[in-house]
């Protein structure tokens, strides 16, 4: 803990990074502990961090452990935190000052990575898929707080498009009212998570890298606060066609109603329940489009971390 940063406590590794400008990617932990299961959970955490290594970035995996902020974890941190998966409170924004006082553990989602990244002076973040607008919103009134972080966390954050279970249409229009910027990265649609068409439009495109650390520039050197949105689409060799997924998330969607799983237990129902339905191949396909997108969050870090050094 420092006087900069009360509560928040860093690697070694990750603090002399940050100190001396090098490039950082911050990685969540509620994939981990709520959207994997075990040890396949472990072997990607572990595998991002390698992918961010190789492309000459530190990664920063965030969590929160007895109550500590957790800036960069070691291996046997992101084991505890796999094994335990589900019993480990999944924390949102609104939830990490009750899990911080109480010295709990906490596994963090987009919106909390995103404003504890933004704390400790980490630019760039990967995970697999943002939450949104989820279907049936206008009565459940189910929208992820990711959406809101977008609007204040100064973050860019590698996706693959948002998680194909959501209302994508009524996600990108939040977006929009949010004032965050949606990129494309090398295409001009929406990617759907675990396929890469959407049918829908993205409003800006980034062929390379070194396009999207200046875009960060410009929006945060204008002092217009808030997170920018990477669209990655899954590689093709791993995706599953969006007319293949539509009936099965469809029926994970109504099973989700049926039994009445609401608030935050609904994104890991509808992701274990689909892994379930597609014997797995789901679950290979987001760990690929995952390590796609720490892949690319490292090259954009590295071309951010150059020209603001
Ligand atoms: N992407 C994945 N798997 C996940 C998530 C994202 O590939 O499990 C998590 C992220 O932490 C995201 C959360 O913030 O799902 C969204 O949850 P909700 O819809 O309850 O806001
Ligand atoms: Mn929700």
């Amino acid at each position: 803990m420092t006087a900069k940063h009360p509560y928040l406590r860093f690697t070694p590794e990750v603090a002399a990074a940050l100190h001396d400008g090098h490039a950082v990617v911050a990685l969540e932990s509620t994939i981990i502990a709520h959207g994997m299961p075990y040890p396949r959970n472990v072997e990607t955490a572990g595998a991002l961090e390698r992918i961010v290594r190789d492309g000459g970035a530190v990664p920063a995996t965030i969590a929160i452990l007895d109550g500590a902020i957790r800036i960069g974890l070691a291996a046997d941190e992101l084991e505890f935190l796999g094994r335990e998966g589900s019993h480990i409170r999944k924390v949102s924004t609104r939830d990490l000052p009750y899990v911080v006082a109480r010295m709990q553990h906490g596994a963090t989602t987009v919106a909390s990575t995103m404003r504890l990244a933004a704390r400790a002076g980490i630019a760039v973040f990967a995970t697999g898929g943002i939450g949104g607008v989820h279907r049936g919103a206008e009565t459940s009134f189910d929208i992820s707080a990711d959406l809101t972080e977008f609007s204040q966390s100064n973050v860019a954050v590698v996706t693959a498009g948002a998680k194909a279970i959501l209302d994508l249409a009524l996600t990108l229009e939040a977006l929009e009212t949010l004032g965050v910027p949606v990129v494309g990265f090398g295409t001009d649609e929406f990617p759907a998570f675990y396929s890469r068409a959407s049918g829908h439009g993205v409003p800006m495109r980034c062929d390379t890298a070194a396009e999207v650390a200046s875009l960060m520039r410009a929006k945060w050197q204008l002092g217009l606060a808030g997170g920018i949105v990477v669209a990655n689409a899954i590689p093709a060799a791993a995706e599953i066609p969006a007319d293949e997924m539509a009936p099965v998330i469809a029926a994970a969607v109504a099973k989700a109603a049926q039994n009445g799983v609401r608030g935050k237990a609904v994104t890991p129902f509808l992701l274990a329940e689909i892994a379930a339905v597609t014997a797995g191949r789901s679950l290979a396909a987001n760990i690929a489009l995952a390590a796609n997108n720490a892949r690319l969050a490292a090259e954009i870090a590295v071309s951010y971390a150059r020209k603001t050094a």
